[in-house]
């Protein structure tokens, strides 16, 4: 039986993403792609990312589907929903799958979607598909990872069992099934580089209590080394890359591996520039040096916090003292650092917030990124503060990141303390630097007109 793959994530309705303008495809959906052509499914994708609702709705009408598998993420939830009503009227089988959907099964089955497949997709929709040529779309007992409902419409979960596949066994993403000359146009046009996207591990077993861990569970699995490199081959063959992103969870884990992988890819004569996400709890400085012979220019470390309070809080298991010490080694060995810094965890105090614009401050990464904290369904966060959330809309009027926690400081607070950090940050850039006297002081200015302000809000909580 044949399928249409898609993800609604459309590049046009993103204005953040416009401006930063490095698009990667759904490797996701890649992946499927390559397994089903190797079972003999017919299988199409269609990727929305350069594209628009309205061409996909084009593209159904053009050639019906009976099956339609829509990869949901976060951002992408109200498009899934317009397409599970598409599917509705129009004798489509809506299938979901991916992390959004692994965690609100119920919601998307009530609304009207037919069947989800939750955690990894590769054996659950074989298994569909196959039942689906003998059987309706009711009958999915039996499928672990599946989903459905009955004729009466009662929701049927199947028990959850995690893959013990060893990666390796699934054949390369069908890169080939979409345009991808569109995502390496876009990233010349803004960068004048051509980056490819890859996986050399599935799962994290880390406990921070804020990451979803939807789809793999807590098991981790890598890929062979030898495996990675026959990929890099062929990317570099096919797609000319000038750059690589490495987008596994914690690409540093496993020091043997990547002593390994730095010898295989030197036997190759394989160098290109890359950056990947790392824990300062898994690096060393003969590891950073590793990384620089193989190319590595930027490593993403989730820092997340400059108050240890709040990093044990997370159980993220790192401490500052070792942020610190791992970017001292990228400065000293020449590759960029960036952090992913975490605002408004549930139990911050301005303290905290404080210590965290301080230690981003002093620390100086190359680049840096905040974000609100925001508890995702099925995350161990989500399960201790759940009765704190305060969702403005029903399910289907608001995104999982749409919501305000009680007790925590408001919106606006967060908003000058990320104003204050990136004034703090830039202005010890400036005098690092002996430039630029008037716009130190205008940071000076910005900074403590932002201390005013937090402590003006610091009275107001949710
Ligand atoms: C790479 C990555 C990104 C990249 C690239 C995204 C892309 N276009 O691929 C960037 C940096 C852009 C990104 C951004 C964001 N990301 Co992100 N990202 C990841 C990361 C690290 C890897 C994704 C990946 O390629 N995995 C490998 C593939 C093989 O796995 P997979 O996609 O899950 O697919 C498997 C299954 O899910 C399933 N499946 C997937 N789709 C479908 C569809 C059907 C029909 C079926 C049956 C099965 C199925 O089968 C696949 C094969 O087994 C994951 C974490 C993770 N380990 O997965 C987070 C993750 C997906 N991201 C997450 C989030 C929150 C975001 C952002 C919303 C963050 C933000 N605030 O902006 C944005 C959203 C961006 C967007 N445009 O949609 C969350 C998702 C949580 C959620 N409930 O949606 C994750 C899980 C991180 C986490 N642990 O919290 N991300």
């Amino acid at each position: 039986m044949k399928i249409l793959l898609t993800h609604t994530y459309f590049i046009e309705e993103d204005a953040h993403e416009q401006k930063v303008m490095k698009p990667y495809p759904p490797l996701g959906l890649l992946y499927l792609t390559a397994w089903l052509r190797e079972n003999d499914v017919e299988v199409e994708v269609f990727d929305s990312t350069f594209s628009s609702f309205d061409k996909l709705i084009s593209r159904l009408e053009a050639e019906p589907p009976p099956i339609l598998g829509i990869h949901c993420n976060l951002l992408t939830k109200y498009n899934v929903m317009k397409l599970i009503r598409y599917c509705n009227q129009h004798n489509i089988i809506a299938l979901l799958g991916g992390p959004d959907a692994s965690t609100q099964v119920e919601e998307f089955l009530r609304y009207g979607a037919d069947i989800i497949i939750s955690g990894e997709g590769e054996d659950a929709l074989i298994s569909v598909l196959q039942r689906l040529e003998e059987a309706d779309k009711h009958s999915l007992q039996d499928i672990p990872n599946v989903s459905y409902k009955t004729a009466d419409g009662e929701v049927v979960q199947n028990p959850r069992q995690a893959s013990k596949r060893h990666l390796d066994h699934y054949p390369a993403p069908a890169r080939d099934a979409i345009d991808l000359e569109l995502y390496l146009n876009a990233w010349e046009t803004h960068h004048g580089q051509r980056s490819v996207s890859l996986i050399t591990a599935r799962g994290c077993a880390f406990t921070c209590k804020w990451c979803s861990h939807s789809v793999y569970g807590w098991t981790h699995r890598r890929r062979k080394p030898e495996s990675v490199v026959r990929e890099i081959q062929d990317i570099v063959e096919t797609y000319r890359p000038t750059h690589l992103w490495f987008a596994d969870d914690v690409f540093t884990v496993n020091k043997r591996w990547l002593l390994k992988f730095r010898d295989i890819m030197n036997e190759a004569g394989l160098r290109l520039p890359f950056e990947c996400i790392s824990r300062a709890d898994r690096l060393d400085e003969e590891l950073v040096e590793v990384l620089k012979e193989l190319g590595c220019y930027r490593i993403w470390f989730g820092a997340e916090s400059g108050s240890q309070r709040i990093l044990d809080a997370m159980s993220r298991g790192v401490t500052r003292e070792q942020v610190s010490k791992a970017t001292g080694w990228c400065k000293k060995h020449g590759i960029q650092s960036g952090y992913f810094i975490m605002f408004g965890y549930p139990g911050e105090e301005i303290r905290d917030i404080y210590e965290t614009i301080e230690f981003v401050r002093d620390e100086q990464p190359d680049i840096y990124l905040t974000t609100v904290a925001y508890p995702l369904r099925g995350t161990t966060l989500y399960d201790e503060i759940q009765d704190k959330i305060i969702y403005a809309k029903q399910w289907d009027n608001h995104l999982q990141r749409e919501l305000e926690i009680k007790e925590r400081f408001t919106r606006p607070l967060y908003q000058f303390a990320i104003k204050k950090l990136a004034s703090e940050y830039r202005r010890k850039q400036l005098r690092a630097q002996r430039e630029q006297h008037l716009k130190q002081i205008y940071h000076s200015l910005r900074s403590v007109y932002c201390d005013y302000k937090i402590k003006q809000l610091a009275d107001a909580r949710t």
